[in-house]
C-alpha cells in the first residue's frame, strides 16, 4: 500500500522538495492533500501533476482562480484557515507533513494530531510555541512525530534502538552567512547579504533566522520537546561544513552522529519511510571532498538571539511563544527594510521583557500571548 501524504505548505521550500521525493518514489507514496497560503499558480501546477484528492488555499481571495483552473480535474478545492484545519482529518491520509512557516503551523498540526495522523514535522515553531501541549497530546493519541528538520532527524536516527540513555545532545549549526563577522560589521548588513545562506537553500524567514542564529534557538526548544530533554542537556556547536547533522552523547560518554550531504530530501525521505530505510539514488557523501570538518562555539556578542532562545526555554510557560511571535514580526520588518540586523534582537528582547508570562498555559493562553506579543512588537517598529 502506498503511503498517502498531506502536505501543509506544498509551495514552500520543504513542500516542493517533498514533492520531488514523492515524484521520484511514486511507487511508495501518493499525494492526498496539498495546501498553500498564497502561491496559487504553483499550487495549480502541483495539483495537476500530483492529482491529490483535495487542495486548500489559505488566502480566500485566491479561491476562485484555483477552483476555475482545476474545474476539469477530480480535485476537491477548499479555502481558508478553517479548511486547512479540517482537511487534515480526512480518513485517507496516512502522514501529514507540517511544512507551514511560523505560528500558522500550530492549529493544523494540532488538528492532525487530534485526528491521530502520523506527523512529519518541518514546522519547528509549532513545538517552540506550544511544545508541552503538542507532545502531551501526541502521547495521548499515540501519534508519532517524526522530525524533518535535519538536526532533529539526525538525533532521531541516532536514538533508534536506544532512546533512553541520553546524557546530552549537540545540535550543529552552519553559523549562517555571518559566521566569524564582527558585531560592528553586522550592524549594517542588508537583507540581501542575510539571504545568502552558504549551505542550505530555504525560504526567506528561516534564512534570516539562520543568519541571526534564532533558527538554532528555535531548534534547541524544538529538541527539548521532541526528545524530552532538560535545557541543560542541549548544546549548540558551530560546524560550517554542515556534514555532521547533530550528535547524541550517551550516559557512558559514547557519541553517535548522523552524517550526510546537506540535502533536505534525505530527512524528508526518512520521515516518509520511517521506521524503514529504502534504497535511494541521492548523491553520496565523499570524505575526500571534505578533508576538514571544523567546530566552534557560537558567539553571544554577535548572535544574541540564540541566547534569548535559551532564556525563553528556561523561563518556560508562554515565554517561547512570546519570543517566537516577536521574532516573526521583527524578521518581517527586517525583510521590509524597516529595521536593521540588531533591530531584530532588540524587538525580541524588549517584547520578552514587556509581556507577562503565563505558567502552565493552555491553548487560549498561547493564542493570547501570540497576539499580545505581535501587537507589542509592532508598536516598537519605526512607522
Ligand atoms: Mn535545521
Amino acid at each position: 500500500m502506498k503511503k498517502r501524504i498531506a502536505i501543509l505548505g506544498s509551495t514552500g521550500s520543504i513542500g516542493t522538495q517533498s514533492l520531488e521525493v514523492i515524484g521520484r518514489y511514486n511507487d511508495l507514496f501518493e499525494v492526498e492533500v496539498l495546501t498553500a497560503c498564497n502561491n496559487v499558480q504553483l499550487l495549480i501546477e502541483q495539483a495537476i501533476l500530483f492529482k491529490p484528492n483535495a487542495v486548500v488555499i489559505a488566502n480566500e481571495e485566491r479561491y476562485r482562480e484555483l477552483a476555475e483552473a482545476l474545474k476539469n480535474y477530480p480535485v476537491k478545492v477548499y479555502c481558508g484557515a478553517a479548511a486547512m484545519e479540517q482537511v487534515v482529518r480526512m480518513e485517507t491520509i496516512d502522514i501529514v507533513l507540517a511544512a507551514l512557516v511560523g505560528y500558522s503551523g500550530l492549529m493544523p498540526t494540532l488538528e492532525a494530531i487530534r485526528a491521530g495522523k502520523t506527523i512529519a514535522l518541518a514546522n519547528k515553531e509549532t513545538l517552540v510555541v506550544a511544545g508541552d501541549l503538542i507532545t502531551r497530546l501526541a502521547r495521548e493519541k499515540n501519534v508519532t512525530i517524526i522530525p524533518v528538520d535535519s538536526e532533529h532527524s539526525a538525533i532521531f536516527q541516532c536514538l533508534v534502538g536506544e532512546p533512553d540513555a541520553i546524557e546530552k545532545i549537540y545540535l550543529t549549526a552552519s553559523g549562517g552567512p555571518f559566521r566569524g563577522k564582527s558585531r560592528e560589521y553586522l550592524e549594517t548588513v542588508t537583507k540581501k547579504e542575510a539571504l545568502k545562506h552558504p549551505n542550505w537553500v530555504m525560504g526567506a524567514k528561516i534564512t534570516i533566522d539562520s543568519a541571526t542564529l534564532m533558527n538554532k534557538g528555535l531548534e534547541v526548544i524544538e529538541a527539548r520537546w521532541l526528545f524530552s530533554l532538560d535545557p541543560g542537556q542541549i548544546d549548540v556547536v558551530i560546524h560550517p561544513q554542515s556534514v555532521l547533522h547533530s550528535i547524541v552523547q550517551f550516559t557512558d560518554g559514547s557519541m553517535k552522529a548522523q552524517m550526510g550531504l546537506p540535502d533536505m530530501k534525505l530527512p524528508i525521505l526518512y520521515a516518509f519511510t520511517y521506521p524503514e530505510r529504502i534504497k535511494s539514488d541521492f548523491p553520496r557523501f565523499s570524505f575526500i571532498d571534505y578533508p576538514k570538518l571544523s567546530f566552534e562555539s557560537p558567539d553571544p556578542e554577535c548572535f544574541p538571539n540564540l541566547f534569548l532562545a535559551y532564556h525563553a526555554m528556561r523561563t518556560g510557560g508562554t515565554m517561547p511563544c512570546i519570543m517566537n511571535a516577536s521574532n516573526e514580526i521583527a524578521v518581517d520588518a527586517f525583510l521590509n527594510d524597516r529595521i536593521g540586523f540588531y533591530g531584530i534582537s532588540s524587538v525580541i528582547e524588549r517584547t520578552m521583557e514587556k509581556i507577562a508570562v503565563v505558567r502552565n498555559p493552555g491553548l487560549d493562553d498561547y493564542r493570547e500571548a501570540d497576539r499580545e506579543a505581535r501587537s507589542y512588537a509592532c508598536s516598537l517598529l519605526p512607522s
